[in-house]
């Protein structure tokens, strides 16, 4: 009897040691590079006006988050002007709830809220800083407390977007370079010293608070130019703030995006402002991507991207091992705006049916072709699953898969969504694939296909062999 309970008590526990030492090797971006999709918000004072102050729009790059400086343009509005927006801050119909839920509805893994702009202005009960939503608004509620419980009940992991460079409430918060907003008198240049308090009185605190109060997976700081301020000593205490809370939280590229050697630092590479690379990165990367032209909402701005280009970067960045974080800009009310609700809804469509080739999915072997974008998959036997993502199919099209070698031809391409088996031939090492007389989607098609080997492994083993030739000529 002792015995058996012993025999069992060490079964379990080698059992759990196993289980345990598995998640413990895995990286902590692991989750981050399968999620392929997040949402991404801007939301502050600056969502009322939405993009337009006495009648005026705003100024250069005509994003409404910069109202501040982009507003009465090109001078800028005064600090107290601004901050008046305060008093009339109530978003009535804001509801943490249906935002999550839209998200985790369209496929997103992740949520990522301004939690700090460049305003300075704090979407939660700061007790580093009284200009925050309770403190300074009739609203007076914990935003990013109430966006943290949906996020833990549709389990969306929560990511906080912290301004620690510019800040234009703090009087040691850097400013736009002047080069961008006609402000000298305004905001005079800042000093290193001047920096250096808002840093330690204002930036690192709120950051920690952050870490406690609501334990983020992630943050997202944003640099993108050359600034005095943003050294790489503070770079460096910033990520030790972060990490000694919590090492598994991830840090972005843009912490110090102008700092030589930045990449190996930090987590996961921020891209620019919708760039779309064509190539991957060493390390897993993502694309903040707006739906409009501005990130806060504006109500004057009508590049709505329709959601055929947004599945489109999807795929692209799928296939070179990157992330899209889509951003919304919510309303003054708190709500979405309606173009974002449809698209939100047309992208539910896409995934619902097309997830498969995209979460978890990683870049394949093969090169991009010319008709769209390829991911794949290692199956448990340690096959391979391709996912063909075609662009613009039209009825009975021909595309080419070019294989590292001749394809076998037992091969059978299927749509994903309709399981439609698809005619094709060989030619060489290729694989002449005819598409449906009935577009399956107009944006993007899923092809998927199922080889009986490890295409890596098998184009590895021909590469040796290939050398071996090579060496007896
Ligand atoms: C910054 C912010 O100023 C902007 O308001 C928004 O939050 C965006 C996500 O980030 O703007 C940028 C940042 C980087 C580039 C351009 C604008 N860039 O790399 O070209």
């Amino acid at each position: 009897m002792i015995t058996k309970n012993i025999k069992t008590v060490i079964f379990i526990t080698l059992v759990y040691l196993q289980a345990f030492g598995q998640v413990q090797n895995e990286p902590i971006t692991k989750w981050f590079s399968d999620a392929k999709l997040g949402m991404f918000i801007h939301f502050g004072l600056y969502s009322e006006p939405a993009g337009e102050w006495n009648g005026q729009r705003t100024g250069r790059g005509d994003y409404a988050e910069w109202l501040h400086m982009q507003g009465n343009w090109p001078y800028g509005i005064e600090k107290k002007e601004y901050q008046k927006l305060a008093k009339t801050f109530n978003p009535k119909n804001f509801n943490a709830d249906a935002w999550i839920k839209s998200a985790k509805e369209a496929g997103m893994k992740y949520f990522l809220i301004t939690a700090k702009h460049h305003d300075g202005f704090a979407l939660w009960p700061s007790k580093v800083c009284k200009y925050n939503v309770v403190d300074a608004t009739p609203f007076k509620r914990d935003i990013l407390g109430e966006l943290a419980k949906a996020c833990e009940k549709y389990g969306l992991a929560l990511g906080f977007y912290y301004s620690h460079w510019q800040d234009w409430e703090h009087k040691g918060g850097a400013m736009p370079p002047h080069i961008t907003v006609k402000s000298e008198t305004l905001h005079p240049i800042v000093s290193d010293a001047d920096f250096e308090s808002y840093w330690q009185e204002k930036c690192l605190p709120q950051v920690k608070e952050l870490m406690l109060n609501y334990k983020p997976k992630f943050f997202w700081f944003d640099t993108w130019m050359r600034s005095p301020h943003i050294t790489e000593h503070r770079v460096d205490e910033l990520i030790k703030t972060v990490k000694e809370i919590d090492e598994t939280c991830l840090v972005n590229s843009r912490i110090g995006a102008h700092i030589p050697g930045i990449k190996d630092k930090v987590d996961y590479i921020s891209m620019g402002d919708n760039q779309v690379p064509n190539k991957g990165e060493k390390k897993v990367w993502e694309t903040s991507f707006t739906s409009q032209n501005s990130w806060g909402y504006h109500k004057l701005d009508f590049k709505w991207k329709d959601s055929g280009e947004i599945i489109k970067v999807l795929v692209q960045n799928a296939a070179h091992g990157g992330n899209l974080q889509l951003n919304i800009g919510p309303k003054g009310d708190g709500t979405f705006p309606k173009p974002n609700v449809k698209r939100l809804k047309e992208l539910s469509a896409w995934v619902a049916v097309n997830g498969e080739a995209i979460y978890g999915a990683e870049p394949s072997p093969v090169e991009d072709p010319d008709w769209g974008y390829i991911t794949s998959k290692t199956l448990k036997n340690g096959n391979t699953k391709l996912f063909l993502h075609v662009l613009n199919s039209k009825p009975g099209m021909e595309i080419d898969l070019k294989l590292p070698y001749a394809p076998s031809t037992s091969i059978s391409p299927k749509m994903l969504e309709t399981g439609e088996s698809l005619y094709w031939y060989p030619q060489h090492k290729k694989m002449n694939i005819v598409m449906p007389h009935f577009v399956v989607d107009k944006n993007v098609s899923v092809i998927e296909i199922v080889l009986n080997h490890n295409i890596h492994e098998r184009a590895e083993r021909l590469k040796k062999i290939e050398a071996v030739k090579f060496k007896a000529k």
